[in-house]
């Protein structure tokens, strides 16, 4: 007789399962690069998934994520709480913890979560907390409860990871100005890309960056931007060309391996490492995305050691 837990993790209708095959790529990152937003699931009968989760992944465990960075030429991961494990973090902390310093991660917390839990978290390689915006993701998000753990998580230098819609950006723009830390948005903040770069909903977003010398942006994720269909993703490159250009200290760059949500097809990885040198030309620019800015954040000790 399964478990409980068990039956419930049949994965959600229409999933479209990590590319298991994907391309060797033909751009070389620099040495030291880091894939700078990606998960791990489960396994769910290890560590199961949340029951208030939205959707049911298919498993996705750290070997294979080591494998793949492996792989493509990467040397370090962060590994980003997903909503299907809620703010329960034990396969994230199981990941850190078995990666041998190659990886850090962003955590899930409620305002319930203890100093000692906290502590634990950091000690685990843990540097900042995510909120999810994204209404199709998460029911209700309490701001109140976003700003006390924003103020918690300050004093041990983490930041604040936050994923929403281009067309949600208005409503939480001055919540999201008033954030005490460093702040990182996901996937650019998800703009509608059939919409002009240089137009008012795409600005906005770049105001928030201009003026906000504490906010990130990860130019990550055509694959779920673009329009124009898998592997091409060129309708993305004026939009993450952009933000590489005009903040070139203060983006990221990730796989989003296992690819949450996708519903037209499973990305090749390979061809997602081959967009990087679209949106970041020179060899500047490509070493600030990926090793000198994500270092910075996520292992500021080494960086501070490399510069004394
Ligand atoms: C992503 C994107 C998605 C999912 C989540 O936490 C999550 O469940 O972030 C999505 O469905 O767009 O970056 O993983």
């Amino acid at each position: 007789m399964p478990s409980q837990e068990k039956i419930g993790f049949e994965k959600t209708k229409g999933w479209i399962d990590w590319h298991s095959n994907p391309s060797k790529p033909i751009f070389k990152p620099p040495p030291g690069a880091v894939d700078a937003h990606c998960h791990v699931f489960g396994p769910g009968d290890v560590f199961p998934y949340a029951p208030e989760r939205k959707y049911t992944p298919c498993d996705a465990s750290k070997d294979q994520l080591f494998a793949l960075r492996d792989f493509l030429g990467f040397s370090r991961n962060v590994i980003v709480q997903a909503t299907c494990h809620g703010a329960d973090n034990r396969a994230l902390v199981d990941a850190l913890n078995a990666s041998k310093g190659k990886a850090r991660g962003v955590a899930t917390v409620k305002r319930s979560v203890t100093d000692a839990e906290l502590k634990a978290l950091d000690a685990a390689g843990v540097r900042g907390v995510r909120f999810n915006f994204v209404k199709r993701l998460v029911d209700v998000l309490d701001k109140g409860e976003v700003a006390e753990i924003a103020q918690r998580i300050r004093p041990m230098g983490w930041h604040v990871v936050i994923y929403f819609e281009a067309q949600e950006l208005p409503e939480h723009y001055d919540f999201f100005a008033s954030l005490p830390t460093d702040v990182v948005v996901d996937h650019m903040g998800r703009p509608d890309v059939t919409r002009p770069v240089d137009g008012p909903e795409f600005g906005l977003f770049l105001k928030l960056m201009r003026e906000h010398p504490n906010f990130w942006s990860k130019v990550s994720c055509p694959e779920r931007l673009s329009k124009t269909g898998p592997d091409a993703y060129e309708d993305v490159i004026p939009f993450a060309k952009r933000v590489v250009e005009l903040f070139p200290d203060r983006v990221l760059w990730g796989t989003d391996w296992p690819h949450p949500n996708m519903t037209t097809h499973a990305p090749d990885d390979g061809k997602l490492v081959d967009f990087i040198p679209k949106m970041a030309a020179t060899n500047e620019l490509q070493r600030k995305l990926l090793v000198d800015n994500p270092m910075r954040l996520y292992w500021p000790e080494e960086t501070q050691r490399r510069q004394a």
